[in-house]
C-alpha cells in the first residue's frame, strides 16, 4: 500500500490536555503552523480520562486553577466550587477550545506511535495510529505527568470476569455500583476521592490498602458571585501574586516560622485552625520546616493520626489506617469523609501489608486471610508518573537512539524541558521541572512562553537545531536533586520518586524550587542560553523551514 504523504508543519504538539491546548494557542499566535495529535475524542487530557466518582481538583483549586494568559477568559468564566468537579474543569477546557478555535488544528483519536529525528533535515517526523504522517522542526511533548495508567500485575487479575475499571481510564458511560460487591485497590488521591462515593451505592466495598495515607479535609465550598466578582476586579494583582508564589497560586509568601517557634499548645491550635478551614491552603500556611525537619514533621503527623483515630470508630480499623511515613512526603490528599466511610457497615478494610493479595479468580480476590467475592474491581493504582508517558512515546533522537536508552539510569534533561541528543524537542511538565508541584495550567503557560521565545531566537538567528549539552544536563540534575535532598521528600517511597513503578530510576525528579525555576529559565534566556548547543540551518532543512 502506498504510504500517506507527509504533512509539513512548524511544530507538532503531542497531547491536547491543559498544556497542549495552550501550546497550540501560543505557537499559532506566533504565526507558526501547528498540528496537535491526541488519542482522546476531545480536549482535556488527564481531565478527559479521569471521570471516576468523586474526581475533583485536589490542589489549591478554583478559581485559580486556570490559564492566566487571557483577561477575557478570566472575566467570562464562573467557577462554582473551590474544589471543582472533574466535569467543571472539563467544561472550562471545552470552553477554552471553543473560544480560541483550537479544535481545527487538533486531530483527535490519533496516537503518535513513532517520533523520529532526522538529522539531515533537522526535523521530527511522526507516525500515527490513523496512518497520518507529519513532520515539523519542533516537537512539543505535552503528554501529561499523570497520563500513563499503572496497571498492577497481580496473579490471575486478567482472569477476573467482573467489571474492572482503572480510575485514570474511567468509562464515559455511567457506571452503577448499585447492589454490587466492589473492591478498590489503591488509597492515593483517586482512591480516597472515589471510595466514599462508591461506598454510598455499593452493596459492599472492600478497600485493599497497601500504604495508609495522611489525608486532610478538602474544605470544598461554593464560590459566591461576590468572590468571583472580587477575583475579577483584582485579577491583575492576583495574577502577579500567582507568578510570585512558589505554588503558582495567589497566596501570601510561605510563612518563615519553625514549628518550634510555637509552644505545643499554640502549634496544636494552629493545626486545628488549618484543619477546620480545610483545603490545600493547609500546606501553604504550615510551618516552614515541616518538609525539612523530622521533628517538625512529627508534630503534624501526630496531629493527623489523632484526627484519624477520632474519625474511625473501630480501633483495629483505625490502627490499619495509621500512616507511618513522613507527612506530606507522599502527595498530600484532600478528602471528603474518607476516614468516616470506614464506620459504614458495608465497608471493610484489608491491610495488604499484613494480609497480601495472593491472586484473583473469576469472581473474587484472594488474600492471605481468605477469599473476598466481588462483582467489580476498581484500580485506583495511579500512574507511571512524570516521565512515564515520555518513555511510552519513546522518541528516537540523533542516531536513532531511543529515549528509554538515554534515560536508562536517570531522566537526563536540562531545565526540565530539553534533552541532549533530542534536538528541537521540548517537554512540558517533564522531569526536572516543577510540574505537579506547581499550578499546572500556569506552569505550562510559563514554560511554553519561554519555549516560544526560544524558537523565535532560533529562527531569527538562522539556527536549524538546538539541544542542551550533557554537562548542562549534569549540572541541572545536581541542582534538582540538591534541592530535593535538602527536604524529607526523597526519603518516602512515592510516585514522585518513581518508587511505584518497578525498574524505574528512583530519585526525586521534580524541581522543588517553585518560582525559582521560572527565574532560572528567565536567567538562561537573559544570558543568551548558556548550556545549549546550536546548529546552523542545513540547506535541506531550509527548504521546509517556515
Ligand atoms: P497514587 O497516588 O499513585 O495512588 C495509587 C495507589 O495505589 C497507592 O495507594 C498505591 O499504594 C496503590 N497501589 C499501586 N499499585 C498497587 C499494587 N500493585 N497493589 C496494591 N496497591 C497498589 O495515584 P492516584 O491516581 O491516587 O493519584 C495520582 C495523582 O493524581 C494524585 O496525587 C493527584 O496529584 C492527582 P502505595 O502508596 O504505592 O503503596
Amino acid at each position: 500500500m502506498p504510504s500517506e504523504p507527509v504533512e509539513e508543519y512548524d511544530a507538532i504538539v503531542i497531547g491536547a490536555g491543559v498544556s497542549g491546548m495552550y501550546a497550540l494557542h501560543h505557537l499559532r499566535e506566533m504565526g507558526l503552523a501547528v498540528r496537535v495529535y491526541d488519542g482522546a475524542t476531545d480536549v482535556g487530557g488527564t481531565w478527559w480520562y479521569n471521570r471516576y466518582p468523586g474526581a475533583r481538583v485536589d490542589g489549591p483549586g478554583s478559581p485559580f486553577y486556570c490559564y492566566a494568559f487571557s483577561d477575557e477568559l478570566m472575566k467570562e468564566w464562573d467557577w462554582a466550587e473551590t474544589q471543582s468537579e472533574q466535569s467543571a474543569v472539563l467544561d472550562y477546557l471545552e470552553h477554552v477550545a471553543d473560544r480560541f478555535d483550537l479544535r481545527r488544528d487538533i486531530q483527535f483519536e490519533t496516537w503518535v506511535e513513532d517520533a523520529r529525528y532526522d538529522e539531515a533535515e533537522q526535523r521530527w517526523t511522526v507516525e500515527t495510529s490513523t496512518g497520518v504522517r507529519a513532520s515539523a522542526r519542533f516537537l512539543i511533548c505535552a503528554v501529561g505527568a499523570l497520563s500513563t495508567a499503572n496497571m498492577p500485575e497481580i496473579p490471575g487479575i486478567h482472569d477476573f470476569a467482573g467489571e474492572c475499571y482503572h480510575t485514570g481510564r474511567w468509562p464515559h458511560e455511567p457506571v452503577s455500583f448499585e447492589g454490587k460487591r466492589v473492591a478498590v485497590i489503591g488509597t492515593g488521591s483517586s482512591g480516597i476521592q472515589s471510595i466514599p462515593e462508591i461506598a454510598k451505592q455499593a452493596a459492599h466495598l472492600t478497600v485493599l490498602q497497601r500504604t495508609p495515607q495522611f489525608a486532610f479535609p478538602a474544605g470544598n465550598r461554593p464560590i459566591t458571585p461576590a468572590e468571583m466578582a472580587e477575583a475579577r476586579a483584582n485579577w491583575d494583582a492576583l495574577r502577579e501574586k500567582m507568578y510570585a508564589h512558589g505554588s503558582g497560586f495567589p497566596f501570601d509568601p510561605y510563612p518563615a516560622r519553625s514549628a518550634f517557634d510555637d509552644t505545643p499548645e499554640e502549634r496544636r491550635a494552629h493545626y486545628e485552625a488549618l484543619w477546620q478551614r480545610g483545603g490545600f491552603g493547609f500546606f501553604l500556611d504550615l510551618y516552614s520546616d515541616i518538609a525539612i525537619s523530622e521533628e517538625a514533621n512529627a508534630t503534624l503527623a501526630d496531629f493527623v493520626r489523632e484526627k484519624i483515630r477520632e474519625a474511625v470508630h473501630d480501633p483495629e480499623t483505625a490502627r490499619k489506617l495509621m500512616p507511618d511515613h513522613f507527612v506530606i512526603t507522599k502527595r498530600p490528599i484532600l478528602h471528603d469523609g474518607y476516614f468516616e466511610t470506614f464506620n459504614r457497615d458495608n465497608v471493610a478494610l484489608v491491610d495488604l501489608r499484613e494480609d497480601p493479595i495472593e491472586c484473583f479468580t473469576k469472581t473474587s480476590v484472594i488474600t492471605a486471610s481468605g477469599e473476598h467475592p466481588i462483582d467489580m474491581l476498581v484500580l485506583a493504582t495511579g500512574f507511571d508518573a512524570i516521565s512515564g508517558t515520555m518513555l511510552r512515546l519513546d522518541p528516537k533522537g540523533r542516531g536513532g537512539v531511543p529515549l528509554h536508552e538515554r534515560w536508562a539510569d536517570r531522566f537526563h534533561n536540562y531545565l526540565g524541558m530539553t534533552v541532549s541528543g533530542f534536538p528541537n524537542l521540548f517537554m512540558i511538565h517533564g522531569p526536572g521541572s516543577p510540574g505537579v508541584f506547581y499550578n499546572m495550567p500556569l506552569g505550562a503557560e510559563r514554560q511554553l512562553n519561554w519555549i516560544g521565545d526560544f524558537m523565535h531566537v532560533l529562527s531569527e538567528r538562522g539556527f536549524g537545531a538546538v539541544e542542551p549539552t550533557p554537562d548542562a544536563e549534569d549540572a541541572w540534575f545536581d541542582e534538582v536533586v540538591g534541592i530535593a535532598n535538602a527536604t524529607l521528600f526523597p526519603r518516602t517511597d512515592s510516585w514522585w520518586t518513581g518508587a511505584n513503578i518497578e525498574g524505574k530510576p528512583r530519585y526525586f525528579s521534580a524541581y522543588l524550587g517553585g518560582s525559582i525555576y521560572y527565574q532560572r529559565i528567565a536567567d538562561v534566556a537573559g544570558q543568551d542560553y548558556p548550556g545549549f548547543r546550536f546548529e546552523p540551518l542545513q540547506a535541506s532543512g531550509d527548504a521546509k523551514a517556515s
